[in-house]
């Protein structure tokens, strides 16, 4: 092939993302609860050893082109959108109004607001340092962002609390740091019951995100199942308004199942917001988009989600990768993720009438020959050949994954 001009790149992305097929319209893609970060598409590629790819843009550019694209909410951390040293300010207001216009305009809402503890040098020692004087600044922190949820009409405040570690151990005392994280979470929901009577909402759905490393070198509520005992370790005055927003990739990235980690949030009457993604396990947060590097494990998930009915928003934390320009970031990168998420979406429902799969399920719950014995011989012998239904459901998710029960076939 001969090199490609620049001028010429563009349309030859195009082409073939033509050539790919199989997109869905904004039409179809507005109706699942999908909703697009401010910070991803906004993200310009930079990273520790990084220097940015890409251009930056703002939150107009992003809601028009989510709006183009069919993703219909929209999602930010406050300081996506505002300068620091503007939050709480007439200036935040104002910004607010033009985002509510600009929400208004392309028909977009917006469904979660999330507050930045973990950038700015004010966080070098966390939102619950030692210092009384940082952690009321976070407490400040976390109201405002209530403050401009309501005023945006989302149902969901996010918190990834990054900063919340160390490098050096004994350098923080655990249980204190825990008390002083909850500190700032109460004062969330302090301010939560009081603007949503005012206002005449709902309360905001609060939702704590874990990751087991990154920023800091060790992180005091690494996992999901830690934030779980945090909410029902005694030290929020509103457990009840607290649940999770788990992420998949920070899941792997300790090693665990994603699925099972969701099971366990749904158990717990706590899965309420989940973050979309991919990349690979034991490794740090590479955010690649969703069904990219595990679709089989992706569908197995979309089975569990759409079985126990859940209702919440699917939110694209992933980053478009360096590779990808800006134009691509908005006629590759987003339709495609979310498009892959529809297709698996879609296939979970076929997992779930899949009539190999209910007729195999159906016979394990039904067991084998049934005896009054505690005969642990027969009782393993009575199952013996039903048992192998294992393997046989994992090959029936290979063949729904890749269309073989509609017939799609290789020559062999
Ligand atoms: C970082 C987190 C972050 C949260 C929101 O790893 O995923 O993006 O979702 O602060
Ligand atoms: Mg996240
Ligand atoms: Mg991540």
């Amino acid at each position: 092939m001969k090199p490609v001009p620049v001028r010429q790149q563009q349309a030859l992305v195009d082409r073939l993302m033509k050539a790919c097929g199989g997109s869905y319209g904004p039409e179809t893609r507005r109706k699942y609860f999908i909703s697009g970060p401010q910070w991803a598409a906004a993200y310009q590629g930079q990273a520790l050893f990084h220097a940015p790819t890409r251009q930056p843009v703002g939150f107009e550019d992003v809601i028009r082109e989510y709006a183009r694209i069919g993703i219909g909410y929209w999602t930010t951390h406050d300081s996506d959108v505002l300068p620091t040293d503007a939050m709480g300010k007439d200036q935040q207001w104002e910004v607010v109004d033009l985002i509510k216009k600009s929400l208004k305009t392309h028909g977009l809402s917006c469904s979660m607001v999330t507050t930045e503890t973990f950038f700015h040098a004010v966080w070098a020692a966390s939102p619950a340092a030692e210092s009384p004087q940082v952690r009321e600044y976070a407490a400040f922190r976390v109201k405002n962002t209530v403050d401009i949820g309501h005023e945006l009409g989302a149902q969901f405040a996010v918190y990834w609390p990054g900063s919340l570690g160390y490098y050096t151990q004994g350098a923080v005392e655990e249980t204190e740091t825990l008390r002083w994280y909850a500190e700032a979470l109460n004062a969330a929901c302090k301010r939560d019951i009081a603007v949503a009577k005012k206002k005449k909402r709902a309360t905001l759905k609060h939702c704590l995100e874990a990751k087991p490393f990154e920023p800091q070198a060790e992180i005091l509520l690494p996992t999901s199942d830690a934030m779980l005992a945090f909410i029902s370790s005694g030290l929020l005055t509103h457990p009840e308004m607290v649940g999770l927003n788990p992420e998949y990739l920070h899941e792997l990235m300790w090693g665990g199942a994603p699925r099972a980690a969701l099971a366990r949030a749904l158990v717990a009457g706590k899965l309420w917001h989940f973050d979309i993604n991919d990349g690979y396990r034991l490794k740090h947060d590479v955010d690649i988009a969703i069904g990219l590097v595990n679709p089989l494990d992706w569908l197995n998930v979309l089975v569990l989600l759409r079985s126990h009915g859940y209702k919440g928003p699917f939110n694209l934390d992933y980053k478009p990768p360096r590779t990808t320009s800006n134009q691509g970031v908005f006629s590759v990168s987003f339709p495609t993720a979310v498009d892959r998420f529809i297709t698996l979406w879609e296939m979970a429902g076929d997992v779930i009438s899949d009539p190999v799969m209910k007729e195999a399920i159906g016979a394990l719950k039904a067991g084998g020959d049934q005896s009054e014995s505690h005969d642990a011989d027969a009782i393993a012998a009575a199952h013996r050949e039903l048992l192998t239904l294992h393997e046989l459901i994992g090959h029936r998710m290979f063949q729904i994954l890749i269309g073989a029960h509609r017939g799609r076939t290789y020559s062999a």
